[in-house]
């Protein structure tokens, strides 16, 4: 079980908080709390290269505390337990108009209530579970950049309503240069009237919210720093299993199972508890099912936290501590993206850990679109902190970064000389390790024999995704040399493959399509031929043949008889 409390500690389940602790005198209090040194617990986990400091964690209850108010339905309202919300067809043109200010349903989320009632959608292995009593305190940091009222007042009672009293040390929520009305005086105003201590800071311009978090991450007095984005939804039992976690280990950071609150009907849908975070080529994170030697290691066991390669980003806690001392955020970052992934790589390769923890459940409005203005373009503010994660810790994978989004070698990642100091000092180990070790599945091939365009010998033109979809035919066209979807590696598992997908032939005159790379040879086994130029599918002994004149843009497949049509060179000829 998880009750991990070594002598003296008491082992609760979730939610047993909100019972009179006997015997206060026995708890100490917080200045006078000492190194509880007896709860060290070896993950096995290697520390070599990493960042040396004490596994043991201090771990404080406080004295004081109110029991956290139990949210019971209200029935006949609006989105009570997570249900959708209908908007009546008269107010839909209202609706719409509503919609673009915030990318969501704004009627929607102002007709629910700040307190509405959710379903309990752990696992039920997860209801029982016990955790140590002692559990470190958490301050919670929101920021936002032109909220909604209501969807921001929602996350902030979500959080009171649904912790541990004692465990919730503040709510700072980080004011992001806002313009609206609602973000000023009057927010300040009602959270002075909230039940936990919540207080707003500002900044004076907009900082983007990696910047904002640092400032906000500067105030928090709790042990361990739980951020949220401005729109969740926390639900029952959220907060005990990641503090639990952080007790046993403090450099995991670990984040909740997002599930999905809806953007058009603010309806709360449950994610999976079967997918992990991953990134492609272009460094967008991306979500991706859990593969089974993950599963395995988990011991199948639904409930166990599981090691992800990446996080989304928004919603994680971590030791404060730790936090500062594996190098917080890249301040050189802008606005949006980017750090997340930055982040993620740096916990890996610099000795930490991370995780889902799947008994925490936190929902987050998803939306299509960005609501609010990138001052100095979108582009270059994504691919800006896109090249200082290639430039800082990719090593010679950030050739696929470049490689694969046009534009990107023109973005300027600016000064990392602070952020390479850092990894040095932390003796943080390469991305190869990080390949190998916690991320064998990723897109980006640990062994490559070639990474750039591949141009046919007779036409002159070269291989092109063309920009479509998974199984779909691939192309041919004018060789631009601007990389994107003309890019492609040809892999030591022999695939020949661009970001996700990956050649594919199923019969022996073809069609050649793109199909998902699933790493497992079979129609995704091609040879390359180095003297005689040929790539030849395995599975039926065929090559790649130039496109016929009828379609002049689908390459085929046809029993290789080494005429100039079936040679392609791979010999990168990039214009930048
Ligand atoms: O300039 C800004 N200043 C801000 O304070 C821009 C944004 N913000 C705030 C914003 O109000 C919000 O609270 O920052 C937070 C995140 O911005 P969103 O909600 O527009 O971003 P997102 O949900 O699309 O983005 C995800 O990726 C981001 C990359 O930088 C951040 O890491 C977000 O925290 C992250 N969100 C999540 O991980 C929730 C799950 C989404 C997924 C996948
Ligand atoms: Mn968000």
């Amino acid at each position: 079980s998880e009750c991990i409390g070594p002598d003296g500690w008491r082992c609760k389940r979730p939610g047993e908080y909100d019972v009179e602790i006997p015997n206060k005198e026995r708890l100490v209090k917080e200045d006078e709390d000492p190194i509880v040194d007896d709860n060290e617990i070896d993950t096995g986990k290697s520390l070599d290269g990493g960042v040396t400091i004490p596994r043991t964690y201090r771990s404080v209850l406080l004295k004081k505390w109110q029991p956290a108010p139990v949210v019971r339905e209200a029935r006949g309202k609006p989105g009570e337990m997570g249900k959708p919300v209908k908007i009546p067809a008269e107010m839909q043109e209202l609706m719409k108009e509503k919609f673009k200010e915030n990318q969501f349903n704004l009627l929607a989320s102002d007709m629910i209530s700040l307190n509405r009632s959710l379903v309990d959608v752990r696992h039920e292995g997860c209801k029982t579970k016990q955790y140590a009593a002692k559990l470190p305190t958490t301050s919670i940091v929101i920021v936002f950049h032109n909220e909604a009222w209501t969807t921001l007042l929602r996350t902030v009672w979500s959080v009171i309503n649904r912790s541990p009293r004692p465990l919730l040390k503040e709510i700072i929520l980080v004011d992001d240069a806002s313009e609206k009305d609602h973000l000023g005086r009057k927010l300040d105003d009602y959270v002075a009237t909230l039940p936990v201590k919540t207080f707003v800071l500002r900044s004076e311009k907009r900082s983007g919210l990696i910047r904002a978090r640092l400032l906000g991450a500067k105030h928090v007095t709790g042990e361990v720093i739980t951020f949220l984005d401005a729109h969740c939804e926390c639900t029952e039992g959220w907060l005990e299993p990641l503090l639990a976690r952080i007790v046993q280990d403090r450099r995991t950071v670990v984040c909740p199972i997002i599930d999905v609150i809806s953007d058009e009907t603010f309806e709360y849908v449950t994610a999976s508890d079967q997918t992990w975070g991953g990134f492609n080529w272009k460094l967008n994170f991306r979500w991706y099912r859990v593969p089974q030697r993950e599963m395995e290691r988990r011991n199948h066991d639904r409930t166990a936290p599981l090691r992800t390669p990446t996080m989304a980003g928004g919603l994680f806690s971590i030791d404060k501590q730790y936090f500062y001392e594996i190098g917080s955020y890249d301040e050189g970052m802008d606005i949006w993206g980017g750090e997340n992934l930055e982040m993620s790589f740096r916990i890996w390769q610099c000795g930490g850990t991370l995780e889902i923890i799947p008994c925490s459940h936190v929902g987050h409005v998803f939306r299509d679109k960005s609501p609010y203005t990138f001052p100095g373009g979108v582009a270059k503010i994504v691919l800006h902190n896109a090249a200082r994660v290639a430039e800082v810790w990719l090593d010679e994978w950030r050739e696929f970064y470049y490689a694969m989004s046009t534009g990107a070698r023109k973005a300027q990642a600016g000064d990392v000389s602070e952020r390479r100091a850092l990894r040095e000092r932390l003796k943080c180990k390469s991305f190869r390790w990080y390949l190998e070790n916690i991320y064998p599945e990723s897109l980006m091939p640990l062994d490559y024999f070639y990474l750039g365009e591949i141009r046919n010998s007779e036409t002159q033109s070269c291989l092109d995704t063309m920009g479509r979809k998974y199984g779909e035919k691939i192309g041919v066209s004018y060789c631009h040399g601007l990389g994107g979807n003309q890019v492609f590696a040809y892999t030591k598992r022999h695939q020949i493959m661009s970001d996700d997908l990956c050649l594919d032939a199923s019969s022996s005159h073809g069609p050649v399509n793109m199909v998902r790379c699933h790493n497992m040879g079979g129609n995704q086994e091609w040879v390359y031929d180095d003297e005689d130029k040929t790539i030849r599918h395995t599975n039926t002994g065929n090559c790649l043949t130039r496109p016929s004149r009828d379609d002049p843009t689908t390459p085929l497949l046809r029993a290789c008889d080494y005429s100039r049509g079936q040679q392609w060179l791979m010999e990168s000829k990039f214009k930048w």
